[in-house]
């Protein structure tokens, strides 16, 4: 390899390639979508069961952000998912798996696109919830034991969106989150972990819904947030690692909850975003070049929504849902 080649493996970004898409390609993405349903004669079947019913929040999602919900087959979907509900109140990924807080949170929200909320128990699920919160305030996403500040958003959204915030013991959790809190503005997994994007929108999202947000130095996190974009535009999850397009939702849905949107280059965030689409196939993935799958999809368009992309349903920054299907369930910020 050449000397400027080396330099190039060393360098943490992407170059877009002249031939990349310059715009949405909307209609594209629902056929995209629509495809993992189509295909082998039923949506379940295509994604790996250990992830299903996040896999079919993600699609169900980005549907309704491209207004092309119709198209997917509510009452299977629907009864897939209730189907997938277990004794202890929870939801697993797939009926006879365990429940975890993740597809518990995301059972919910595919209820809510749907507008089926009411076949939800919701007393089960938050006493579900409940059970996973420890002595410190954290949470565990399942029986395993593991505690990761993502549980605290999954935990707080799931409650909120059932109107049973109170269930859970909000002024420990806080306290819990302000402890993963680190000097550089940033949030880890647990206190002492190193800041990550991800780890940023789900302790900011969950301090938003406690109506905590005041406790933090909101100009300081933004700052982290936006020193995460790259010369390409696109946005990375910590210092030196590649851009990756679900990274502009992490960060740009963060920095919307902090009222900061304006602390990032929109214009090569966008020519990022939009060179993230496979122009044969339809879909997003991480980075320009590489496959697509649906995770990568949804939170494209949600981020070019963030943006107000006017062919776009508008998404609600704390819950990646579309402010439309939310109603009253959203949280006023400002
Ligand atoms: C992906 N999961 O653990 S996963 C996810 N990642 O279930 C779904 N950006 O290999 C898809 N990386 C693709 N369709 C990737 C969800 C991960 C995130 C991996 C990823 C994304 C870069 C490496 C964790 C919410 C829920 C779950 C996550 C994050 C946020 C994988 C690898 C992991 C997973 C699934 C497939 C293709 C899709
Ligand atoms: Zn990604």
């Amino acid at each position: 390899m050449s000397f400027a080649g080396l330099l190039d493996f060393a360098r943490k970004d992407v170059d877009l390639p002249q031939s990349s898409p310059k715009k949405l390609l909307k209609g594209l993405h629902s056929n995209f979508i629509q495809q993992y349903e189509k295909d082998k004669g039923g949506y379940h079947y295509i994604m790996a069961e250990h992830l299903r019913v996040s896999g079919i929040y993600w699609c169900v999602n980005a549907m309704d952000l491209t207004k092309e919900l119709h198209r997917m087959s509510a009452v299977e979907i629907v009864d897939y998912v209730l189907s997938c509900r277990n004794k202890d109140g929870g939801y697993g990924p797939a009926p006879g798996h365990d429940s975890h807080l993740l597809h518990t949170l995301c059972a919910v929200q595919t209820l809510i696109i749907f507008d089926c909320l009411q076949k939800a128990d919701a007393e089960s699920i938050c006493e579900y919830v409940k059970g996973l919160q420890q002595d410190d305030g954290s949470f565990c996403g399942d029986l395993s034991g593991e505690v990761d500040t993502r549980f605290t958003l999954c935990s707080f959204a799931t409650c909120h969106l059932l109107g049973r915030l109170s269930a859970l013991n909000i002024d420990s959790a806080v306290r819990f989150l302000k402890r993963c809190y680190n000097t550089d503005g940033g949030f880890g997994t647990r206190p002492g972990s190193e800041s990550h994007s991800g780890q940023i929108y789900c302790c900011i999202g969950a301090l938003a819904i406690a109506g905590r947000l005041d406790d933090i130095d909101r100009d300081r996190t933004a700052e982290w947030l936006a020193f995460r974009q790259c010369d390409s535009g696109g946005l990375n999850g910590r210092p030196e690692k590649l851009p990756d397009v679900c990274y502009s939702w992490w960060v740009l849905a963060s920095l919307s909850i902090l009222g900061r949107l304006d602390f990032i280059d929109q214009t090569s965030m966008k020519k990022f975003i939009y060179a993230c689409q496979d122009y044969e196939t339809g879909g997003f993935a991480d980075r320009p070049g590489d496959c697509a799958d649906p995770f990568h999809t949804v939170f494209g368009i949600a981020a070019l929504s963030l943006f107000g992309d006017e062919t776009l349903e508008e998404v609600d920054p704390i819950f990646c849902m579309t402010k439309k299907c939310l109603g009253d369930l959203r949280i006023e910020m400002f």
